[in-house]
């Protein structure tokens, strides 16, 4: 069993495809150039770059949204994750928490999936942590230096990418899809 994933990212893909083969389905990455929906929501956005993806490669592909949402600023960088993380970066978000003594935050991954001339569908993962005092850790990606997945002491990047994916946002989104895409490509 194969699947398509149009991402530009090439840690993320590096995870999904990890993931995706601890379920028996093989992924193979494309670069597709999709634009971005401007939304809050991360299941629209999903569900429109499934889409896309689709009819312009005119084969089944699943694209995954993700972010980081900072309860004390009420849920930024949220879909704005991935610019924010290139201007402003990890010490950005530090030093927007100084002296915060909430830290709570989440991950959220959405795949979502599309035929050509069909309507995507999309399978949500989360998890709940805290952001850290200062980035900690060599693994990973993006935010994982300063992430703390909840029931942990240690951030994603400290962890490992193998230890990471066995609980992350990511990892729970793949594994709804991936019980769900058996079943659909079985019939
Ligand atoms: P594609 O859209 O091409 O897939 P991207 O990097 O732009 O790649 P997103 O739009 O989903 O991906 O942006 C998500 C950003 O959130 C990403 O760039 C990271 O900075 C951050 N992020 C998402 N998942 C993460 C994770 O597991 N660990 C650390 N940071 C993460």
């Amino acid at each position: 069993m194969k699947i398509l994933v149009a991402t530009g990212n090439r840690a993320k893909f590096r995870e999904m495809r990890d993931i995706l083969r601890e379920h028996g389905i093989e992924a193979e990455r494309v670069d597709v150039d999709y634009p971005e929906l401007q939304s809050d929501s991360p299941e629209e956005i999903a569900a429109h770059g499934a889409r896309y993806c689709a009819e312009s490669l005119g084969k089944p592909v699943i694209v995954e949204d993700s972010g980081l949402f900072v309860d004390a600023l009420n849920g930024f960088p949220g879909p704005y994750s991935a610019y924010v993380y290139e201007t402003i970066g990890n010490e950005g978000i530090l030093r927007l928490l100084e002296g915060e003594e909430d830290r709570s935050a989440r991950f959220i991954s959405v795949v979502g999936y599309c035929e050509p001339g069909g309507k995507p569908v999309t399978f949500t993962g989360e998890v709940r942590g805290r952001i850290a005092e200062e980035p900690r850790g060599e693994e990973g990606f993006g935010y994982d230096p300063i992430f703390i997945p909840e029931g942990r002491e240690k951030t994603f990047a400290e962890l490992g990418v193998e230890e990471k994916c066995k609980m992350s946002h990511r990892a729970r989104a793949l594994e709804k899809f991936a019980r769900w895409f058996k079943r659909h490509a079985g019939r």
